[in-house]
């Protein structure tokens, strides 16, 4: 039915849309690098130029979120619009919280990811990276809008066991990378991705390129080794952005600077010793804002205004109904939580569209945010959750106007504040769910009875 209505739209955009000069939109989406991990949001101990550029020519979002403080579930959402809850991508099959390989569940292929409604409008689609939505060939990016992949599926540390990982291309196992041999592949990554810029033309583009960096094991890239301070997790940071400036300047090369949008935005914090999530507390894995709080550069010379920041809460979420917007898109049937920030990002507004935003970690709703109140709730105690902040047995108010370290619980001072976000809580346990709670807004994972097995190359195959 999907492929019906993708068809039926894409007729329609042609018939529309031909002439019109549709923009360009690239998301670079990093792994576990921490809110303070890049010049433009503090950090010192590694250099990076050209994200310093990028945010002198864009803006920055300080108060900028992921929906989880780990990878499946995060890019869930980026995907859809959708609180992971709502697509039931907020655990694996066994609970835990990624996938793992061979998995049987995926995100729903019937799902509208934000390729599929850029398909609607005669984009070409490409995701270039860590997926980790699904590695059986139902849940793989090409059946989720995009033309084209390539990507080891899941996280890079799944070789603990010295079993090698998949580098796929589109839907097949190409080669198998075990250890080291990880350590050219952010090189390899970008030389594809500016080979897809290239080779665009005037066709719209939607570049979608989740690194695997700098999530542990740390690979950078021989010549970056050894050039930061801060030891092969700053040398991969630094690697990250030689690559940004790759995809900025083929951007440029390719005549269409003033036609692109480019995010550059990370999965969760960083939980790396290396990594920096100051002036944050806390780290991936947690709820607290240096789980879930992530930098977040955008640029569009022309569009957005240069040299400035917003400090109006936005997430992950906002990317599908913001890209809809500028497409002239429909968004997808199903509700979704995410909004249209571009009045954010054309500075017309610094007011956030969020009256509340829910920190969940895998099935638990542990804290909400309002304007600058962020409330933990009392949880239910969850040993094989990550995450539970300590001494959360009781309510933990924090105003992170004047307290972003989340260091005085302020609660007992502002009760009706407590009752507005209790309030909005209880919402979400109704629409979202909470731990042995349904939510009356979920939708089905994808699922399949027997998983398939690991993607390995065939013989025949050589690149
Ligand atoms: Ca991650």
């Amino acid at each position: 039915m999907k492929h019906i209505c993708r068809f039926l739209l894409l007729l329609f955009a042609l018939s529309t849309c031909s002439g019109q000069s549709r923009p360009n939109l690239v998301i670079i989406y990093c792994d576990d690098l921490g809110y303070g991990d890049i010049g433009p949001f503090g950090a010192t101990k590694q250099k990076t130029p050209a994200l310093d550029q990028m945010a002198k020519e864009g803006m920055r979002l300080t108060d900028f979120y992921s929906t989880c403080s780990v990878c499946t579930p995060s890019r869930a959402s980026l995907m859809t619009g959708c609180y992971p809850r709502r697509v039931n991508m907020h655990q694996d099959e066994k609970n835990l919280c990624v996938l793992f390989p061979a998995a049987r569940k995926g995100l729903h292929p019937d799902e509208v990811t934000i390729a599929d409604l850029l398909k609607t409008q005669g984009y070409r689609t490409k995701c270039i990276g860590k997926w980790h939505l699904g590695d059986h060939p139902d849940f793989l990016p090409t059946r989720q809008g995009f033309d084209s992949y390539l990507g080891i599926p899941y996280s890079n540390d799944m070789n603990r066991k010295e079993v090698p990982l998949p580098l796929v291309r589109d839907e097949q196992a190409i080669e198998l990378v075990i250890g080291r041999k990880q350590s050219p592949l952010t090189e390899r990554y970008t030389k594809e991705a500016v080979q897809f810029i290239k080779e665009s033309g005037r066709q719209p583009f939607f570049l979608y390129f989740p690194h695997a960096a700098v999530h542990n094991p740390l690979f950078p890239g021989k010549q970056f080794l050894g050039k930061s301070q801060n030891g092969k997790y700053g040398d991969w940071v630094e690697e990250i952005d030689w690559s940004t400036e790759q995809i900025l300047q083929a951007i440029k090369d390719a005549g269409v600077d003033n036609n692109t949008m480019v995010v550059f935005t990370s999965d969760n914090g960083a939980g790396n010793k290396l990594g920096r999530n100051a002036p944050l507390k806390g780290k991936k894995g947690r709820t607290d804002e240096g789980g879930m709080r992530v930098p977040c550069v955008v640029r569009w010379p022309g569009k957005i205004p240069a040299g400035t920041s917003s400090g109006a809460l936005t997430t992950t979420m906002d990317w599908l109904p913001t890209m809809a917007h500028l497409t002239g898109t429909a968004l997808p049937d199903n509700p979704i939580d995410g909004h249209n920030i571009w009045p954010v990002l054309t500075a017309k507004t610094s007011t956030s569209p969020y009256d509340a935003f829910y920190y969940y970690q895998m099935d638990q709703l542990q804290a909400v945010r309002s304007g600058k109140w962020k409330l933990f709730v009392e949880m239910e105690s969850k040993k094989k959750n990550w995450g539970k902040p300590e001494g959360a047995a009781e309510l933990l108010l924090y105003d992170l106007d004047q307290d972003i370290g989340e260091s005085r619980n302020v609660a007992e001072a502002n009760p009706s504040v407590v009752q507005r976000l209790l309030a909005f809580a209880e919402e979400a346990r109704n629409e979202l769910g909470d731990v042995n709670c349904k939510g009356s807004g979920q939708r089905k994972a994808g699922w399949v009875d027997t998983p398939a097995p690991r993607l390995l190359p065939s013989a025949s195959d050589n690149n």
